[in-house]
């Protein structure tokens, strides 16, 4: 038998038991976490109001102030947006956000075992900022709608979103849409929620960033998901370094790809990626 095909069927039982420890868990699971997912099915949003604390919120502020620079390049990105990639190489600070188990628990509802992260980005809306084009987060997923979500998002509100500052808008009910409905502004509604909240929402959903009227920014961080077997927006295994990559909890490893897709997608060699950090 050719090596390769040896060594996979030999680690298959391995690749099944990292498999297994990095399953959804039942402690994820709540009453809270239940309703919002009924909440998130029903409407294709849920907003989780008083997630992060004060002192949780000055942090993340004081730490991303200072990586904010560029505004974006063209008008999706917003000429009067900041916007920050790669974050997970520039500060810890969001580790939390992306692999919290307020989140994961409602990942773990919606897609199968060792869904992935796809993208995480801070997003600074400036005053004058105009909307931003209607979109729904997964439709580069040519897979024709309706159907089921693909991907799913969340945004962190860092500020309080307001009617006027920036936040994002959400359709109701368009997840639920088929491949030729477009979203119209006049449908959008803002998804005013304090500081420390979370707005969840389906990759099928039509949103977009709001128009930021004030004279304050708006300061937020997404994450977007996908399933385990699409391929992520960014590429987390070419901007993490292995030493970057060991800092990282076991959830958020296994979020950027340290993870397979049962039995074999994701794979290293015939093993379980996990093993290139266990082998230096
Ligand atoms: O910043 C926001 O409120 C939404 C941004 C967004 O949907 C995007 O950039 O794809």
């Amino acid at each position: 038998m050719p090596r390769k095909i040896a060594n996979l069927s030999v680690l298959d039982s391995d690749l099944a038991a990292r498999h297994k420890a990095l399953r959804p868990s039942a402690e994820r699971s709540s009453p809270e976490i239940d309703r919002d997912f009924d909440t998130l099915m029903r409407d294709g949003y849920v907003i989780i109001e008083g997630v992060l604390d004060r002192d949780t919120l000055s942090d993340i502020r004081s730490r991303i102030t200072p990586l904010l620079d560029k505004t974006g390049r063209n008008t999706f990105e917003g000429a009067r947006t900041q916007r920050v990639y790669d974050v997970f190489s520039k500060t810890r600070v969001l580790d939390h956000l992306a692999d919290h188990p307020r989140i994961l628990g409602l990942m773990d509802k919606l897609f199968l075992p060792n869904y992935l992260i796809s993208q995480a980005q801070i997003i600074n809306i400036l005053p004058g900022e105009a909307p931003q084009l209607l979109h729904a987060d997964d439709s580069f997923y040519k897979v024709p709608r309706p159907r089921p979500p693909l991907g799913a998002a969340t945004i962190w509100a860092i500020d309080g979103f307001t009617e006027d500052n920036g936040a994002t808008v959400v359709i109701p009910g368009s997840h639920a849409w088929g491949q030729d409905r477009r979203g119209r502004w006049e449908d959008a509604i803002p998804a005013v929620m304090p500081a420390g909240s979370v707005l969840f929402f389906l990759g099928t959903t039509w949103h977009g960033g709001g128009e930021n009227r004030s004279d304050k920014p708006r300061l937020a961080v997404t994450c977007q998901y996908c399933e385990a077997y699409l391929r992520q927006q960014e590429n987390f295994l070419l901007e993490l370094s292995r030493e970057v990559v060991r800092e990282l909890s076991p959830e958020l490893r296994s979020l950027i790809g340290y993870s397979i897709m049962p039995p074999f997608m994701g794979m290293v060699d015939g093993k379980h990626p996990l093993r290139l950090l266990e082998e230096e």
